[in-house]
């Protein structure tokens, strides 16, 4: 045999010894029937679930398990059985980590690892990875000879907006080196052991099952999804046993390549296993193995910019300077010009103080973000789709925090941010580049004025971006299914979920809540080949169920024939399909005649018997659930909301945060449409009930409408 291939059989000979010892130790301790749970999943041991098809709920049910795995180590020189071997040692650390949460409720508590990621964190990245916002995931491995090379590695990936997992001491190399690490920053560890490398497996693997519509037990359908369609990869650091590169040849197996800084020699593998011995030169070989493009930036900063940014929070303590409307007037405005002459390309203006130097106190200002564009092809309706993105881009600056818009935002620089040079002309360069990259098919010419100047900036706000804002209001509120001419298909996600197509609508948003007909139609506009196209609002067949010939042909023609038939406002009949990323999932409620609308934040038990990400199993992969549709939290509020089955009047259950935040879009829908006042006060929530005789007893006394309407199935 081949040093390689009796390397990766002893791995998963030692993984299987230790896994079979581990499950009957665990069996004498505990008994056959203790349940064996990972938190905030649907789908059990998913790796197993999803090559098996067997769902492993108690310890009983795991010593099956390792006679499969068994089965899979032939200690044969072929390479595809070995790699087959890799795959045995997968199962083997699902399994042995799994018995960590036999052990122990929370085995990471103590853990500078995070251990096993919930359902709803791999919901969540859908978006990103779809737009390519996430372009890559890096799985960094083991211990690096010098913890500075293993930093700039991690560093980079961060920089180019890849998510990372870590595992083993690379974890605390890499924080002692300084990194900002966490799901904010998109550098998650995993945990010490080895064995913690399957929770991003596991991850990958879900992402098959939730996105991709993957038959449990379906194996090569499996290992063909995470090869086509998750663009991961490894790298390794420091010396590597034969447990590290067992595990490895699964990772293979799964179409991952892996990059070890250890020379191999005739060992490699084209393509799959490569030797990179130089650190400087890992970042760039591991993306080219896995084919990951990373969009050069246009923006040159102090600081990084770069979307693992995104979700930094900048605490009171941390900040420097704040520009925020409890404080100052501040307010964001983009207006096209009409005339080519009124906008000077690339001028940028600071008008009034900028951000003074050694402040003792935050530095508190007002700010007008105001921008011009001319374009031929420019049109108003593009004018929030622009300056909407503000807050994304301001967030990409490290050290920046943005949130809010319009006239209502909050805008933090972090003392770090502010001591490394970050400026005001800063944020107007980064707004210039960014318009100038993204929008480029429709501005041709950009001009921005950042105003710090109290008086300057009360006026204009008056004069100019109040009425645009009101102007802007009463376009969409005269946007309703009825007063357009087409919809919008969505395939974005197709790229994770082949066979699902979103039909976007003035009163229905996208699933992923990213995504409004105002948005679909820009991005038509932007790029006509791209992932919206529109749809004639043609060949009405049912008015109450929304159903047009036209959706129908295409939906048809974006699903290659999954799908055929679609309905924009039934959940029962040919609901909307979902690909996974939904903010909120909706299903019936029997007892009370209605349906419980959960948001993926909310990780209770529901009164339907089943968690949000036990409803969002039901649907998902472009797959019809008759009774069960993913959908944007902010349909809900729509006269649209599955008005087929009597619309909002069927809402008996919801999460509190959700209630409160829909509070006034509810209620304003239940008056003009029920002629109900305070309608959410009707609708239970966790803290009321989450049993369906409960909830029943509060919705009688509350009079809720759904009690009294038709059976809904
Ligand atoms: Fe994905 Fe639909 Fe959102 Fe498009 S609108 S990104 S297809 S969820
Ligand atoms: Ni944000
Ligand atoms: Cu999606």
């Amino acid at each position: 045999m081949s040093v390689l291939t009796d390397l990766i059989y002893g791995g998963s000979n030692a993984v299987a010894g230790l896994t079979e010892g581990a499950v009957n130790d665990a069996i004498k301790k505990y008994g056959e029937d203790k349940p064996v749970v990972l938190p905030g999943t649907a789908y059990f041991l998913p790796t197993i679930y999803a090559a098996t098809g067997v769902k492993v709920e108690k310890l009983g049910d795991l010593p099956a398990c390792v006679g499969v795995l068994k089965s899979l180590i032939t200690n044969q020189e072929d390479l595809g059985q070995a790699l087959n071997a890799g795959l045995a040692t997968a199962v083997g650390a699902e399994i042995l980590e799994a018995l960590k949460y036999v052990e122990s409720e929370n085995p990471y508590e103590n853990e500078a690892g995070i251990g096993f990621v919930p359902d709803p964190i791999i919901r969540s990245l859908g978006v990103p990875l779809v737009t390519g916002d996430i372009p890559g995931v890096a799985v960094v491995l083991g211990e690096a000879a010098d913890p500075a090379d293993v930093a700039a590695v991690v560093r980079d990936y961060q920089d180019k907006g890849l998510l990372t997992f870590l595992v083993g001491n690379v974890i605390d190399q890499v924080i002692a080196q300084g990194v900002k690490i966490g799901l904010e920053y998109r550098v998650v560890p995993l945990g010490h052991d080895v064995t913690a490398v399957i929770h991003v497996v596991t991850v990958a693997v879900r992402a098959a099952l939730i996105f991709g519509a993957l038959n449990p037990g379906d194996l090569g359908g499996l290992l063909k999804y995470t090869k086509d369609r998750v663009p991961a990869f490894v790298n390794t650091f420091g010396p590597i046993d034969n447990v590290v590169v067992s595990a490895g040849a699964g990772a293979i197996a799964l179409g991952f390549p892996v990059v070890v800084d250890i020379d191999l020699g005739e060992n490699q593998v084209p393509g799959a296993l490569v030797s990179v011995l130089d650190h400087t030169e890992t970042v760039k070989t591991s993306l080219e193995l896995r084919n990951i493009k990373v969009k050069a930036k246009a923006v040159k900063l102090p600081v990084s910019f770069a979307s693992a940014f995104e979700g930094e929070i900048i605490r009171k303590a941390a900040t420097y300077a704040e520009f925020d409307s409890d404080h100052n007037p501040t307010f964001e405005l983009v207006t096209m010009c009409e005339d080519p002459n009124d906008v000077e390309d690339h001028k940028i203006t600071i008008d009034g103080p900028d951000i003074p130097e050694d402040a003792t106190d935050i530095v508190r200002l007002p700010l007008a973000t105001t921008v011009k564009v001319y374009g031929a092809k420019m049109q108003k309706d593009f004018e929030s789709v622009i300056e909407r993105r503000f807050h994304q881009w301001f967030n990409y600056i490290e050290g920046v925090m943005h949130t809010g818009q319009r006239n209502l935002f909050r805008i933090r620089i972090s003392k770090d941010t502010y001591n490394a040079g970050l400026r005001l002309k800063d944020f107007a360069e980064v707004l210039y580049s960014m318009i100038m990259d993204e929008f480029d098919s429709v501005v041709d010419k950009c001009e921005v004025t950042l105003i710090t100047d109290i008086d300057k900036v009360n006026k204009l706000m008056e004069e100019e971006a109040m009425p645009r804002y009101r102007f802007r209001d009463d376009r969409l509120a005269s946007l309703s299914d009825e007063s357009v001419d087409e919809f919008y298909t969505c395939i974005l996600c197709q790229s994770f979920a082949p066979a699902h197509c979103c039909v976007v609508t003035p009163e229905r948003l996208g699933l992923c809540g990213a995504v409004s007909w105002l948005d679909a139609k820009a991005t038509y506009d932007l790029d006509p080949t791209g992932p919206s196209r529109p749809i004639p609002k043609k060949g009405l067949i049912d008015e109450r169920l929304g159903k047009y010939e036209a959706v129908n042909e295409a939906v048809a023609d974006a699903t290659h024939g999954a799908v055929e038939n679609v309905t924009l406002y039934s959940l029962i009949e040919d609901p909307m399909t979902s690909c996974g990323c939904f903010e909120c999932i909706c299903g019936i409620e029997p007892l009370s005649n209605g349906v419980v609308v959960v948001n993926r934040e909310y990780s209770g038990m529901t009164p339907t018997g089943m968690t949000f990400g036990e409803l969002a199993s039901m649907t998902g992969g472009g797959v019809q659930t008759p009774g069960f549709m993913g959908h944007g939290r902010h349909f809900i509020a729509s006269k649209k909301f599955i008005s087929a089955e009597g619309g909002i009047a069927r809402i008996v259950w919801m999460p509190k945060e959700l209630k409160d935040d829909l509070r006034t879009r509810l209620n304003k829908t239940a008056k003009e449409v029920l002629g109900i006042d305070d309608f959410v006060d009707m609708i239970g929530d966790e803290t009321i009930a989450t049993d369906p005789e409960a909830l029943l007893a509060f919705l009688t006394e509350k009079g809720h409408p759904a009690l009294g309407m038709d059976p809904i199935m």
